[in-house]
């Protein structure tokens, strides 16, 4: 056993109607919305209880949290040593909506007029947008899938779109769209996707989701590895408890929200939520710096032959590599704070990942790479340009990417990525040639900014690291050489 507390839960869910209706139950809504609304309830009551869905995965935790009462608990490792254990009953209902009765289920609470705000987590790819550009991929078979009328809805825009048209038609207000994905602009992101859903079929329903659909943006920070067979046993160990459902964070959690809620909200900042009129800064500080940082960690770390955040950052080399990506190719494009925000910002970070408690497995990040390095690196990367300030930490990044990808295809292992066929395609055809393989990859303008597919002298520097990194040299050799 360690060192832990236990919070008991002081919700009583008969006395809190529903108010949030969450899309995308896994670990992360588990351990980060649920627990401030938690906190809210407790603290101040209110109907803000969450009816919380998973469109088309993982019906058996849906089926294990009913089992449980809608009971869980969420452990918060500071380290090996200490954690807190938090009894959680804020989701009131989970639902599954791969089948008829979860789909009516869902679609009555999106348009009950007791709910005033859906909030998400469906990752970057449940938006279906292109990275780059953010247009909805109007052409994805579960796009047009959900575009026909005669179809139930697959994806949480068909949900929200279909459940928006019910409530103009019947005269209830508009909830509030809250995306929680770690997505650039995510509230305008979000918004775009429904707006151009609702287009294609109905112009004058866009236009009313335009003008009558709040969906702000917001900031949301929890490390929250997926939890393995192994961490069960391991919080059995830690703490006697022994439940399917729990969640295994870090001790550490922030949510910045814009406050823009025309039907209400939670009390949320009773519970440490900072509510602001613009999140902008928080959100590009935060995916650059950290979940930069996770992204390098996952490519390069792998490529370096370690499977856990905590055991890559063992290594000095790693560990300063990270520290110089963010004070040098970071910090500079994050005018908005001042050097002592950042440098404590990213030492904090330094330690976060450090947390040996998490087993946060570098796969896990190194999944939707396509849509995930356009916010994580490559705006940086084009920002350090007009500064004429260099990115070679970056472009090592790039590069690890890239072998990272090429090694997948070479050995038919899936790298879990929407684009993952079209990558493997090209990684094959350019085999022989990292220069030719470079140049294809910087011509997907749906990943690359488009401005990068000419720069010859970049695409020589990524062929030159991606032949190092094939020919065997020591990553931690390239990092250091990146620092000098
Ligand atoms: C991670 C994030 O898997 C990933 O891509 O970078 O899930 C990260 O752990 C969270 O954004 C932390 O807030």
């Amino acid at each position: 056993m360690i060192n832990f507390q236990t919070i008991h839960s002081r919700v009583l869910p008969d006395q809190h109607d529903v108010g949030i209706v969450h899309i995308g139950l896994g670990a992360f809504h588990r351990a980060h919305q649920a627990v401030y609304l938690e906190k809210v309830l407790s603290e101040q009551g209110g109907d803000w209880s969450i009816v919380s869905a998973n469109i088309r995965s993982n019906y058996r935790l849906v089926d294990q949290l009913n089992a449980a009462g809608l009971r869980y608990h969420v452990v918060e490792y500071s380290d090996k040593e200490t954690a807190k254990v938090r009894e959680i009953r804020a989701i009131k209902e989970a639902i599954f909506t791969g089948t008829e009765d979860g789909r009516k289920a869902l679609l009555k609470y999106l348009t009950a007029s007791t709910t005033k705000i859906v909030t998400l987590t469906v990752t970057e790819k449940g938006y279906y947008l292109e990275p780059v550009s953010g247009r909805l991929l109007i052409d994805n078979p579960d796009i047009r899938h959900d575009l026909n009328p005669v179809n139930q809805p697959k994806t949480a825009l068909g949900f929200i779109v279909q459940a928006l048209k019910q409530r103009k038609d019947q005269g209830i207000e508009a909830f509030t769209v809250l995306s929680c994905d770690n997505m650039p602009h995510n509230g305008v992101r979000a918004k775009q996707a429904a707006v151009e859903f609702a287009k294609v079929k109905d112009e004058a329903f866009a236009k009313w989701i335009e003008k009558n659909v709040a969906f702000p943006s917001t900031m949301v920070d929890r490390i929250v590895p997926a939890v393995s067979p192994a961490d069960i046993e391991m919080i059995y160990a830690d703490t006697g408890l022994n439940e399917p459902i729990l969640v295994k964070t870090e001790h550490f959690s922030q949510w910045v929200i814009e406050d823009d809620f025309p039907l209400g909200r939670p009390d949320w900042e009773t519970a440490g939520v900072q509510m602001v009129d613009d999140v902008a800064n928080y959100e590009m500080m935060k995916l650059r710096m950290l979940n930069g940082s996770h992204s390098l960690l996952a490519y390069l770390g792998s490529l370096a032959g370690f499977k856990t955040v905590s055991e890559a950052m063992q290594d000095e080399s790693i560990r300063a590599f990270l520290d110089f990506y963010m004070r040098q190719e970071v910090a500079p494009t994050l005018s908005s704070f001042s050097s002592e925000e950042l440098e404590a910002y990213s030492e904090q970070l330094l330690q976060r990942f450090e947390n040996t408690s998490l087993y946060h497995q570098l796969l896990q990040i190194a999944m939707d790479g396509s849509q995930k390095l356009p916010q994580r690196w490559l705006s940086t990367l084009l920002q350090l340009r007009d500064l004429k300030l260099p990115s070679t930490a970056i472009e090592l990044g790039i590069a690890g990417w890239m072998s990272f990808v090429c090694h997948a295809a070479y050995g038919s292992q899936s790298i879990n990525d929407p684009l993952e066929s079209e990558l493997f395609e090209l990684s094959q055809n350019h085999r022989e040639s990292s220069h030719d393989l470079v140049q294809s990859f910087l011509k997907r303008d749906d990943i690359f900014p488009s401005s990068l597919k000419e720069n010859t002298a970049l695409i020589t520097r990524l062929a030159d690291l991606i032949n190092q990194i094939h020919s065997g040299t020591k990553i931690q050799q390239m990092m250091l050489s990146v620092i000098q």
